[in-house]
Parts: structure tokens; sequence; C-alpha cells
């Protein structure tokens, strides 16, 4: 029982939670109205690691409107570590390193690059990341990348799990704000597919407005392995989510807006709604054949409502559905209805037949159970369990999708098996390794929009929350609460033994290969200990090599008004062994891992002497890692 509870303070959701155990559901989709049975509280030290202890899973968080990646430990939900990637990053130089901006801006368009340097800027400041998901291969993760997808600037980025570092950001032309995004799962990724969430005159120039019949939404599959666009399709209404076979034959979105309104009346208008389907074999062969327009030097092909082509069908479904999840029986393919209290099944078998035979589109839809108020996203636990995220009953909705079949059917028949409450107003969901064939049903972490009363106050922004729940055995619970920072979409949760990071830099890596190239040109050998000063005109170079606890130059000068690039390289090749530059009061500053070597331009404007220091913490003598730029006055 709560504290609030047992001091009757209280009657709030938080108390009335508190004090009761969850337990099974009495109608299917009422708002509150699971019975308050008595259910042994689970032993949370299930979730509880000792001190030293390792997770079993590595779990990869978005973080929404903050831009970059995040990892933690599951069960522990201790967050590990943060990746930038549309973000800037203050610790590790994201963003103002040569060689992060080449990255962050190498895959702009020439039009966003003129548009950017119009307002002073080399890239996006801001990114909105919602969706991060693993490379596959034969149906199941293989940890060699993560992708993910930027919807405030359009844009699609990769990470290496090898270092845990973005190398790739693609701007994508003729979409606007990707939203879904699914790595192909069989046979490898392979393409990436991403949604473009919003609709726009499909030659966006500034002669339409207001006429919605030019408005159309373009879907995306980029090659994986080079990041380029491979091909895009138009589709009519906008696109929300997205998600693929197991078979690598088709892909599909949910749409919430066939209506092509402009504003939310128009957009809610109709009962119906649908989900795109797209045959790859079909776009790559028609792609082949040479139909397809060519825009912004992207093949594109037509695969609007209407076409009499077999590039996409179109299915019904109520009604504004949002999270589309593939189960791992590789068959079946769970839409959530959003504002429809329904989840539709389609079968992925019948897929062929709407293609190929005219069935009815809505022929592949094989059951469509009523869950509850709000259904967003589902998750699998491989044993034919699927998990509904209810967004406005904040609960997770547990049913088995072949009793939802038979109740389809005909049968009198519940597919729904429990509900747990959740704290508040869940949105994604995720299960251990649950989104590939190999869901193991051990854990679900329920990604919750609002935290409200969970947490010490911390002002008007409260933190997110999200919550670990036992899935195996009979058990559902939830068993430990996680606050976050803005904002957790999404999540994946994968064993331990699929990444396997290292724990030094390569000295070869290409993330530094034009650096490298330059020092080769000026006859600097950053493999060995060195240091180095190469005047360029007014640039200037200054090339030196760190190991604790020392720089191995302890000062240089440079003339007011040279453009200085500093090129540190870590020689330390050790794990757990990183070095930073700051130069302080030229807001510089940036990581060097062991064995890395990092590079940063800025102009000396300042006369006088200058420390630079190493900041990050890596021997007893840390604080004394520092030396001196004079910068001579004009
Ligand atoms: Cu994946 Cu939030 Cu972008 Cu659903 S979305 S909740
Ligand atoms: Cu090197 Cu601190």
């Amino acid at each position: 029982m709560s504290e609030e509870s047992k001091m009757g303070l209280s009657m709030t959701r938080r108390g009335m939670l508190g004090a009761t155990a969850t337990g099974a559901v009495l109608a299917t989709t009422g708002v509150g109205s699971t019975l308050m049975s008595a259910k042994p509280a689970l032993a949370a030290s299930e979730a509880h690691l000792a001190p030293g202890e390792l997770d079993d899973y590595y779990g990869f968080w978005s973080s929404g409107q903050t831009g970059e990646l995040r990892i933690l430990g599951v069960p522990s939900m201790r967050e590990l570590m943060r990746v930038p990637v549309f973000n800037r990053c203050s610790a590790t130089g994201w963003g103002q390193t040569n060689e992060s901006l080449k990255i962050l801006t190498d895959g702009l368009t020439d039009k966003t690059k003129e548009f950017l340097a119009a307002n002073g800027k080399e890239t996006y400041d801001n990114g909105d990341l919602h969706h991060p998901h693993m490379s596959f291969t034969d149906g199941t993760y293989d940890g060699r990348y993560l992708f993910m997808n930027d919807k405030a600037n359009t844009r699609v980025a990769r990470v290496r799990c090898d270092v845990m570092k973005c190398d790739k950001i693609l701007e994508i032309p003729n979409a606007h704000d990707i939203h879904g995004l699914r790595p192909q799962k069989f046979p490898r990724t392979g393409y990436v597919f991403a949604n473009g969430e919003h609709e726009a005159p499909l030659v966006n120039d500034g002669s339409v407005l207001d006429d919605p019949s030019q408005y159309v939404n373009i879907y995306t599959a980029i090659d994986g392995d080079t990041m380029e666009v491979a091909w895009q399709v138009i589709v009519s209404g906008n696109l929300d989510n997205t998600d693929c076979d197991y078979q690598g034959k088709y892909a599909f979105s949910t749409s919430y807006n066939s209506e092509m309104g402009m504003n939310l009346a128009e957009m809610t208008e109709a009962e119906m709604d649908h989900v795109v389907i797209f045959n790859l074999k079909e776009i790559e062969a028609g792609i082949e054949a040479g139909d397809y327009q060519e825009l912004n030097g992207v093949k594109v092909v037509d695969g609007r409502k209407g076409q009499n082509k077999n590039y996409t069908r179109y299915v019904p479904i109520p009604n504004s559905p949002h999270g589309i999840n593939t189960a791992p029986d590789g068959k079946h393919v769970c839409v959530a209805g959003k504002l429809s209290p329904t989840v539709s099944v389609l079968d992925v078998e019948k897929f062929d037949a709407i293609f190929y035979d005219g069935a009815e589109p809505r022929s592949v839809v094989v059951a469509e159970p009523q869950l509850g108020l709000g259904p967003l996203h589902t998750a699998y636990d491989g044993k034919g369990n699927a998990f509904t995220t209810l967004f406005l009953d904040s609960q997770v909705v547990k049913w088995n999708i072949e009793t939802a079949l038979k109740q389809f059917a005909g049968e009198d028949v519940d597919p729904i098996l429990e509900k747990v409450d959740v704290h508040y107003q869940p949105g994604h969901n995720s299960t251990s390794m649950g989104e590939t064939k190999e869901a193991d049903g051990k854990w679900l972490i329920s990604m919750n929009k609002f935290s409200k009363d969970r947490f010490l106050n911390t002002g008007p922004l409260k933190p997110e929350n999200e919550q670990l729940i036992d899935i195996s055995g009979n058990n559902f619970e939830v068993v430990h609460d996680g606050p976050t920072f803005a904002e957790p979409h999404d999540s994946i949760v994968v064993r331990r033994d699929i990444v396997n990071p290292v724990d030094v830099w390569d000295r070869n890596d290409p993330m530094w290969a034009e650096t490298r190239a330059q020092a080769e040109a000026d006859g600097v050998d950053i493999d060995d200990w060195h240091e180095a000063i190469i005047r360029d005109g007014n640039k200037v170079r200054v090339y030196m090599s760190s190991m604790a606890p020392s720089f191995s130059m302890e000062k240089f000068t440079v003339k007011q008004g040279d453009e200085v690039t500093m090129i540190i390289t870590n020689l330390d090749d050790i794990d757990d062994l990183t070095h930073g530059l700051c130069m302080a009061n030229f807001g510089v500053a940036m990581e060097i891992g062991p064995q890395a070597t990092a590079s940063v331009t800025f102009v000396a404007e300042r006369p006088g002497v200058h420390w630079f220091y190493c900041q990050w913490f890596c021997h007893a003598l840390h604080m004394e890692m520092r030396g001196r730029m004079f910068v001579e006055p004009k």
C-alpha cells in the first residue's frame, strides 16, 4: 500500500493504483475495468541488478525532440550512454568537430545547404528522433547498425554499433518530415523504409497552397549499406508508422488522413483510414521498366489510389490507425486503431490475393478485437500473445492473437488476457527481441508520455516515465519506473550477445579519413607521438598527440585572425582512456577516444594567452593535462 493511501491522504489515481494490484479484466473496452484482485507482488529483485552486475539486454532508445540516441541496460533501466545524432553535444563536440560536421552536412540537399547558409548555419541544430531500429539479417538483429528518423528536418541517420557513433545522416528529398522507420527484416537490411508524415504539393515551389488534389505523400526506401535513396513511392493520404514482413516481399504503413484534410476537423472526418501495402518486387520491376519520374535526383513511382498498377494496395482500417507491428510468427501484422478501440490484424499470406487475384483489400483483415481506448502500438512475446498500449486508458492490454482470430470467425471467445495500469498515457511499447523472430517474452517496456505525480516535482516540466513490466511466465506486472527527459518515443531491446562494440578505436577508422589524408599531405605521422604546426596562408594546422597525462605540445603560437585547426590524436590504447580538448573561452570542446583522431577549427580572434586543457577525466594528473595557445595581436 502506498504511503498516501495508508495515511488516507489522497484518493488520487496514484493512491488508487498504489493500493491495488493488477487483476483480471471484466469488460473488454471499459475505462478502469480492472478487477481489483490481489496478486502476490512480484519480487522486483529480478529487475534489480547489484552494483557491478551487467544487464542481459541493450536497450536502444529514442529521445524525441532531444535528437539523440540513448543506450540503456535492461532490465536495470540504467542509462549507459547518449549518442548524439541530430543534436549538438557539449561533451563530445558533436556538431563542432570537423569529423561530425562532415557527417551532419554531407547528406543535406543543396537547397537545404543554401537555406541554412542564409540563416548563418552549417547544419540544423535540432532533430526529433522517434524510431531507432537495428539492422536485420534473416529476420533478427545482426548488430551492425542502428537506423533512426528525424521528423523535424526530414532526415534518416545511421549509427555504427561497433563504436556507437553516428556515421551517416541523409536528408530525404521530396518527402516531408520523416516519421515511421523500419529496416527490412529479410533477407537482410537492405532497405530502410521511411515515411514522410506530412503531405505537401509534389513540386513544392510556392505555387500551390489550397488545392489538396495536388498534395501527395512520399514513401522512401533507403539503401542501408550505402545510405542513399533507392526509390520513392507517391501515395494518397499521409503516412504514419511503417513495418515490413519476414519474407522480403511487402512493406506497409498506416495512414491517418485519407481525407487529405488540412486541419484537425477534416483529418478526422472519415471513419475509415487505411494501411498502404507496398509491393517491393513490383516497385523494383517498375523502376527497372522505366515507369518512374525523376524528382530531385530520385526515382519516384506513382502508387496513389486509383492507379492501375501493382505497386500499392489500400486496406481500409478504422480509424486514424497509428502503430503497425509485425508479429514474430511472420504472418500477422497488428494495426492499432488510435481513434478506434480496435486493433486490426492483417495476414501477410493473404496479400498476394489482393495484388494478383482481385481480392477485396479488406480480405487481408483476419481479426479486429476491441481492446480498449486509444490503442497506439503493439509488442509481442513470441508465444502468440500481443501487448497493446492504450493511451486513453493508461493501460497495456495483453491479448492472444489466435483467440482474436477465432472471435473474428464468430466464436464466442475473448482474446483479452489481462490489463495492467501504467503511469501515464503510454505511446510505444517494446518487448525483449520483440520485433524479431527471436522474441523471447521476458520484458516489456511501456513508454509513457506523462509521469505527473510519480516522481519528486521538477517544476512545470516533468520527466516522462518508462516502466519495465515483467512478462515472463504468468507475470504481468510493472516492476520499475524510469524517469526520462524528452522524450522516449520508442525503444528496442536487444540481447547483449548480439551487440559487440570495441573498446578502442581502430587507427584506420573511416571517421577521420579526411583528417588523416590532410596529415599525410602535411607530412605528419599521426600514428606516432608527434607535434607539428603547418601554416598555409592564414590557415594553421596544429597537430598534437595526447597520452595521459600530457599533450605533446606545451605551448604554440598563432596570429590573431588565423583560422586554426587543432588535430589531436589520443595514443593511449587501453579501454576507458578518453581524453578531451577544451580551448577555454573559445567555445571549443571535444572528446578524443582511445586511439582516435579528432579535429576542430576556429578563428583565433582573441590575442593573449589561452589555456587548452583535457576535459575528460583521464588520470590522477588530469588537471595538469593542459597547455597554452599564444595569440599574437595583429
Ligand atoms: Cu512512434 Cu510517438 Cu512518433 Cu507512436 S510515434 S506514440
Ligand atoms: Cu586527458 Cu584528462
